[in-house]
């Protein structure tokens, strides 16, 4: 082969490590889609993980608003009196219900070992479950018992609460936690029991079987099935719901699936269980084809809002804080079975131990306001971030322990 003239060589090498041009950096106006550039994992996300690159612009993400209820006597918050874990709400001839857990004691929860049967061990010990009418979701007023506890040993004995509804064609069904045993006792063990009626109103029949009944031994919900929350989904009920494993001071808190074609079971839980993996009370609503969940309180992913396109595999749609624990809110198309959900923009939640003293243990259901609909558009809503006043991170202070770890430092 002819060897090339030595010029020629030379001007191939300069052009062949010629650096193609530098990127330039990336653009000062913020894509609203993803660029054609290399990304690094942080910009990535924000292009495939999140609706959008701002979270105002992000249907699933918002802030919440809290606003005390009118109507509820609570005995000046002595411990006596405690209304937690509210239900979904639903709209009745122009009214709104709202059911929740009622106890009403002769003293604040004393625990496991001091209990009886005038003693609640825990806050939703020794409960029942109430319900309450509003024409504006502001101001409340009280109807009474719903659920009562039945006698020994039927289903929820000991306690009823938790309490969540379903409309099924044309009947009304209150899924609630019934225990057998003082909660706390080994931990918060119970499952699942049903009531239905009707009418909102009741009467409420019993039908004193277990209907979501725990894990077998050695699966992760073998002793608690908690926040039973039905929705309707592909003609069936979707039943989510929590259980607490692993134990001790290491207790996990996960989201769980059972689904049903009918309101009395039988339920089968979903092979993938659980479904979420942080959270504490299970607050979902249909959004588009698919689900979105409330997010709240422990677990690696707590403080997020996430999404089910399947109902099932939920991925983190955005983060936010602040967020109304128990979280019940008003979903117009719980149950209407829908492939196009609208969101939430109300509910209920509570303030638990609402006044710090935890030999007067109580709690509070108070509304929330939030803008996770598609059919709002509230601003308002939907700041970057909540302003603290500094009170408020002060109060978070250092303990003890902690101030003399540092100090010998
Ligand atoms: C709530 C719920 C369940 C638990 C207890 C009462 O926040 O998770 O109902 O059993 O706490």
């Amino acid at each position: 082969m002819q060897r090339l003239p030595i010029f020629l060589l030379i001007v191939i090498s300069i052009l062949s490590c010629k650096q193609k041009p530098a990127e330039s950096g990336f653009p000062f106006t913020l894509p609203k889609e993803k660029p054609t550039r290399a990304l690094s994992a942080a910009m990535e996300r924000i292009y495939t993980v999140y609706e959008s690159p701002q979270p105002q612009h992000n249907e699933l993400f918002s802030q919440f608003k809290y606003t005390a209820l009118k109507g509820f006597n609570y005995n000046d918050f002595d411990g006596t009196i405690s209304r937690r874990d509210p239900s979904k709400i639903i709209q009745h001839e122009g009214k709104y219900y709202l059911w929740y857990t009622y106890r009403n004691t002769p003293t604040p929860p004393m625990g496991a070992d001091i209990c009886n049967d005038t003693i609640p061990s825990a806050d939703w010990d020794l409960a029942e479950i109430w319900y309450a009418t509003s024409t504006d979701g502001f101001t409340w007023e009280e109807q009474g018992v719903a659920i009562s506890r039945p006698e020994r040993p039927s289903v929820g004995w000991r306690s009823v609460s938790t309490a969540d509804i379903l409309m099924w064609e044309g009947k009304y069904y209150l899924y609630y936690q019934g225990f057998m045993e003082a909660s706390g006792k080994r931990g918060d063990d119970c499952p699942v029991t049903v009531s239905y009626a009707d009418s909102p109103d009741g009467p409420w029949t019993s039908y004193n079987k277990v209907v979501i009944p725990n894990g077998a031994q050695g699966e992760w919900d073998q002793f608690s099935i908690h926040d039973p929350y039905p929705l309707v989904h592909d003609g069936k009920i979707y039943l989510y719901y929590k259980s607490d494993f692993d134990g001790g001071d290491e207790l996990v808190r996960m989201q769980g699936l059972a689904i049903a074609d009918n309101p009395l079971g039988p339920f089968n839980k979903h092979p993938l269980n659980p479904v979420i993996t942080s959270g504490h009370e299970t607050s979902l609503f249909p959004f588009k084809e698919g689900v979105a969940a409330l997010v709240y309180k422990d677990g690696p992913e707590h403080n997020t809002v996430q999404y089910a396109k399947d109902w099932v595999n939920f991925e983190i749609a955005s983060i936010t804080e602040l967020m109304p624990y128990a979280a019940a809110p008003y979903v117009l198309d719980a149950f209407s079975n829908t492939k196009d959900g609208r969101g939430i923009t109300w509910g209920m939640a509570h303030f638990i131990n609402v006044n710090g003293n935890w030999s007067k243990f109580c709690s509070q259901l108070v509304r929330f306001d939030c803008d996770l609909s598609l059919d709002l558009d509230d601003p308002e809503m939907k700041g970057h971030r909540v302003m603290h006043r500094p009170d408020v991170y002060l109060r978070q202070g250092l303990s003890a322990r902690q101030l003399e770890r540092i100090k010998g430092m």
